[in-house]
Order: C-alpha cells, then structure tokens, then sequence
C-alpha cells in the first residue's frame, strides 16, 4: 500500500517536471504578472518615435534562433578575449538592442531575474507585428538564456541562395518549404542595404546589366540609388524591401514579388522557383492565409532549440552572461 502511495507521488512528479520544462502561453503569469504588458509598453514607446522598429526586432529574432536556438545568445557583447554572433557580417546591421535592453530594465525593476531575455526578444518581436497591422497571437513562453555567443556559431543564409539551397537551413532547423516562405513574408516590412544586392542589380552572372527578372524600371531605380559594386554612390544607402507597403506586415511582399519587384535575389527566386511558387500566388491574393500561416510559422521558429526548466540561465544584464 505504501509502496502505492510512494509510486504515485513520483509519477505526479514526473508529470509535474515534464509539462514545467516546455514552452506554455502565460508562462510568467504568477512569477510576473506584468511581464507581457511591460514588454508592450515598451515596444510601443519605442514605435511612436520610429515605425523601423517591428522590422528590427523581427530580424533580430530570426537572426537569434537560427545560430543556436533561440536562447539571447544573439544579444552577448563581445569582449577584448571573445567576439560575439552580433560580430558576424550577416549581423552587423541587426538593429533594436536598445529596446530589449529598456525592457529588460523595466522587468528587472518589478521581477528580478525572472523573465529570460530570450522571451524578451520573442514577445517583443509579437508585439511589433501586430503593431504593424499584422496578426495578433499568442506566444508561449518559458526560454532560458544561452550561456554561449560565438561569431564562429553563425551561419546564416544568404541572400543570393536558390530556393532549394536556402530551404536546407531551414529544414535543419525543422522548418519546411510552406514555413520558409511564410517567414521571408517578414520582409513585407523593413530595409536592405544595397551591399547585400547590389551584385545583382549591377552585374548579374557577370553581364554588367541587372537581371532580367527583375522590373526594369525598379532596376534602374536601383542603380541610381546604390551605384554599382566598382563605383559605389558614397555610403550604403538602404531602400525598402516591400516597395509599396514598407511599414505595413501585409501580404503585400507577395505581390510585389509576382510583379518582379522583389528587392532581394531569393524573395525574387520564391516566385520563380516551381516549388515555391505556389505558396507566393495564395499568399498573394489572400492577405488573411498569410497573416495565419504568418503567426503560427513565428511561434515554430520561436521554438527552435530553446532551454528550458534548469538549463540555461536567466540574465540580469542581456548583454552579458551573469
Ligand atoms: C533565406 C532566408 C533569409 C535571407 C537570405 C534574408 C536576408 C536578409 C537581408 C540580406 C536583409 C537586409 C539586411 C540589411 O541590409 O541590413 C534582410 C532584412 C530583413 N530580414 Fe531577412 N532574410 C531571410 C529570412 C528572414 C526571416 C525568416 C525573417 C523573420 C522572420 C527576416 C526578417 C527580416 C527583416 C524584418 C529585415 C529588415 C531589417 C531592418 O529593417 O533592419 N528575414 N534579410
Ligand atoms: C499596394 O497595396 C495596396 C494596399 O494593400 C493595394 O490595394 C494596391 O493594389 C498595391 N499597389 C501596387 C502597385 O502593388
Ligand atoms: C555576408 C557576410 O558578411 N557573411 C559573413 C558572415 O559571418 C561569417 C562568420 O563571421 C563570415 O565568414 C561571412 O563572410
């Protein structure tokens, strides 16, 4: 009988430890009430002085849980012994750790050490997409912060892959094609500096002209704006990624993408490619398709590798390890 009771003691154990060590929707609601609605108001704030901010943020994310999950690593300074992912080219131009550090304070302030920096970057990156006209959702919480940033770490694709090319960083992360193409949807807002497709608008496969793919006056647009790779204008200037809705999470980047008027190679291959194709033609003439499938690709990359229950740590400071 006793035995009974002792048996079933640890089963409720091992239940209990097991649904406590994954991610749940209202993960702070006892240990911080506050926590979603601090983070909003910060977001907010930030978004009244400059509307870029959602398309940081969302980078950010992205950049985070494709290096080891999605876990701040991305958020580590480096130091004089040690570079960090942010030192890695495809980061240099990650924006918004200002924010995430606003918010961090503003929590620290009411629950010490208690929500992860990781969850931070994710309700945050929700936040900003509704904001913006996109979807509102849910997201489950409950990451725990990395214990290693290393610029060695990041692979990130780029953009001059092919479809199928790209699409095999995203299945290593266990997302598919339909998830690939919801997700590059993320560049219905923000910018690109011209360094990152240049090449292709300027010398495409060594032509000297731009691809003919791409709209010729949006190509002549462009070189007027970016100059060549060999006579560069000045700096490096940036333009939008989604030409008609920039500040707008829409599914405007699909149309935009059917009319040739893709800013980067690989959103310009995700309406040439047979595979890809398809999913750019719904997500084009149907905006509410995109905003679903939108929110729920976001929750599944938000899921990519994260820690959990003890591992990790929660830090008090994003930017350093505690
Ligand atoms: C094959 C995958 C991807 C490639 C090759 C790619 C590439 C790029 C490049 C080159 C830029 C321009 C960066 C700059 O000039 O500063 C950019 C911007 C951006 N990307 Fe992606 N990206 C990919 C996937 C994603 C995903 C999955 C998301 C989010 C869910 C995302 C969100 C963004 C946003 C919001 C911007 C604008 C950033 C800003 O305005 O500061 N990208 N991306
Ligand atoms: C731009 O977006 C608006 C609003 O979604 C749409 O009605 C219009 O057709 C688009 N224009 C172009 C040129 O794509
Ligand atoms: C586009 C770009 O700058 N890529 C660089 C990203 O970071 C890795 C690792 O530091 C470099 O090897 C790439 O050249």
């Amino acid at each position: 009988m006793e035995k009974n009771v002792i048996f079933f003691f640890l089963i409720c154990c091992i239940i209990l430890y097991v649904t406590s060590a994954q991610l749940r929707v209202g993960f702070y609601k006892s240990s911080c009430s506050r926590a979603e609605s601090i983070i909003r108001q910060v977001v907010q704030k930030r978004f009244d002085k400059d509307q870029s901010i959602p398309a940081a943020l969302l980078r950010m994310h992205f950049h985070d849980c494709f290096v080891r999950g999605c876990d701040a690593s991305i958020l580590i300074d480096s130091t004089n012994s040690k570079s960090s992912e942010k030192d890695a080219g495809p980061n240099l131009t990650v924006r918004g750790y200002e924010i995430i550090d606003e918010a961090k304070k503003a929590l620290e302030a009411v629950c010490p050490t208690t929500v992860s920096c990781a969850d931070i970057i994710a309700l945050a990156t929700r936040d900003a997409v509704t904001l913006t006209g996109g979807p509102t959702y849910n997201v489950p919480t409950g990451r725990r912060d990395g214990l290693i940033s290393d610029v060695d770490d990041v692979d990130l694709p780029s953009p001059s892959l092919s479809v199928m090319d790209a699409l095999h960083f995203f299945t290593a992360k266990g997302l598919n094609l339909n998830d690939m193409v919801t997700l590059l949807g993320a560049h219905t807002i923000g910018v690109a500096h011209c360094g990152f497709f240049q090449d292709w608008i300027s010398n495409f496969g060594g032509t000297g002209k731009p691809d003919p793919k791409m709209d010729t006056t949006l190509a002549a647009r462009l070189l007027r704006i970016c100059g060549t790779k060999s006579r560069p204008l000045n700096k490096d200037p940036t333009v939008f990624l989604d030409q008609n809705t920039s500040f707008v999470v829409d599914n405007q980047f699909y149309n935009q993408i059917i009319l040739k008027k893709g800013i980067l190679q690989i959103d310009q291959q995700l309406g040439l490619d047979r595979s890809s194709a398809p999913i750019v033609s719904r997500f084009a003439s149907n905006g509410n398709a995109f905003n679903q499938n939108f929110a729920n690709a976001l929750i599944k990359m938000g899921k990519i590798k994260v820690l959990l229950g003890n591992e990790g740590e929660i830090r008090k400071n994003c930017r350093v390890f505690n």
